[in-house]
């Protein structure tokens, strides 16, 4: 890593979606810990992001606003962003932005920097791909050649995992280099894992084990998976499933488990803001992912001590360790993630283990250790 003057302070623009999904959060998070230190960060969103604290000096939020017109089938949000940074960065005198997800954000981002350019301004930026821009939306056609041209024209390109960045390399013809710096979670924020209200006698109140599942609910997540399983693991075991996220597949996940009969044992809860409250009564966290980048969902759990029954897919190997801080599986599997589950929980001292195993890997990715990669990049830009 360069050596860089922190006391330096810098003004960054931040690009990333809103909502409740992990390229927001980790872009949120980012932000607001490089406000605390200082330095100017202006959000640039459709939406204040679920997560953002606007209440800390230093920090900005700006969004993407524009009057809709009867002739648009679809909202120009790309343009309505260009113009909002091009109006950030002069107004702030921004020296770099972050985009976080390269769809739609990179381009914009490339877009902007061509306008500024041509008015004597220089903004460079920083592309962080995060998982689902490159896996499953990039690769369509009808947008592969804008990602692959504005990946190229990143001044600096980041992704959360290796195989991410393996994806990114044998999906498009990428030129330049990408640079791996791997999420991170806030340890610090599940310290007083006892004195949050851990609401376990609601959700079990026979003293039934707690399985956790956190995500947006797409497809991808696979929790069709996750509640098969779940049928296996209660025919053993007294257990009951939480299920937290909201998405398009809920409605399809609350009658599947009518129809596999176990709907008294699973509690939807919806979208939370707080997850570190939640995890605290989590005895197993899973992830039943087709595809996933990284898995931050399971990085949270596993700062919360909680063990993860996982698939294997994607970049979770890089979080997840198999048979230290839990398990993994094919995807599909149901019947190995439903093993391991119960191997998990019928087994106190192998759960306990697995659990301070997590939580010493989750050390591994602080905040405090994965910000100063970020900024190492962001003073490269600005030198
Ligand atoms: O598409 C999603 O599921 C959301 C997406 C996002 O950008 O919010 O998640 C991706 O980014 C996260 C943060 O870097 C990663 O932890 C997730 O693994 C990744 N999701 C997938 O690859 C499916």
């Amino acid at each position: 890593m360069d050596r860089f003057d922190d006391s330096v302070k810098l003004r960054i623009g931040v690009v990333c979606y809103p909502t409740f999904g992990g390229s927001g959060v980790l872009a949120t998070e980012l932000g607001m810990q490089l406000a605390r230190d200082g330095h100017q960060v202006h959000f640039i969103a459709s939406e204040m992001p679920v997560k953002l604290d606007t209440e800390l000096p230093g920090l900005f939020f700006h969004k993407v606003t524009f009057n809709s017109y009867p002739l648009f089938q679809y909202d120009p949000y790309e343009i309505a962003l260009t113009s909002k940074i091009v109006a950030v960065a002069k107004a702030f005198d921004l020296q770099l932005l972050h985009v976080h997800y390269a769809l739609p954000h990179a381009s914009a981002a490339y877009f902007a920097k061509q306008i500024l350019e041509k008015e004597g301004l220089r903004l460079p930026f920083v592309t962080t791909l995060h998982g689902t821009d490159i896996t499953v939306v990039g690769k369509d056609a009808a947008f592969a050649p804008v990602i692959a041209y504005s990946i190229n024209h990143s001044d600096i390109v980041t992704s959360v995992s290796e195989s991410l960045k393996a994806d990114t390399l044998s999906t498009f013809d990428i030129d330049r280099e990408i640079v791996v710096i791997p999420n991170f979670v806030c340890n610090a924020k599940y310290e007083n894992r006892n004195a949050m209200p851990c609401h376990r006698d609601v959700y079990a109140p026979n003293g039934e084990s707690i399985i956790m599942h956190i995500s947006n609910f797409r497809k991808v997540k696979r929790i069709d998976d996750i509640l098969k399983s779940f049928q296996l693991v209660r025919a053993k075991v007294p257990c009951k499933l939480l299920l937290i996220g909201d998405g398009p597949e809920r409605i399809k996940m609350e009658e599947l488990s009518v129809e596999l009969g176990v709907q008294d044992s699973v509690i939807f809860i919806g979208e939370i803001k707080d997850t570190e409250v939640a995890l605290c009564a989590a005895d197993v966290f899973v992830l039943a992912s087709e595809k996933e980048s990284f898995g931050l969902a399971a990085l949270e759990a596993m700062a919360a001590s909680v063990p993860v029954v996982s698939t294997d897919s994607g970049g979770i190997p890089e979080v997840n360790i198999h048979g230290e801080s839990g398990f993994l599986s094919s995807v599909g599997d149901i019947v190995s993630m439903a093993d391991h589950i119960i191997e998990l929980i019928s087994n106190e001292g192998l759960r306990q283990q697995m659990a301070q195993k997590a939580k010493e890997r989750a050390l591994g990715f602080d905040i405090k250790k994965i910000l100063p990669q970020y900024l190492a990049l962001f003073y490269q830009l600005v030198k």
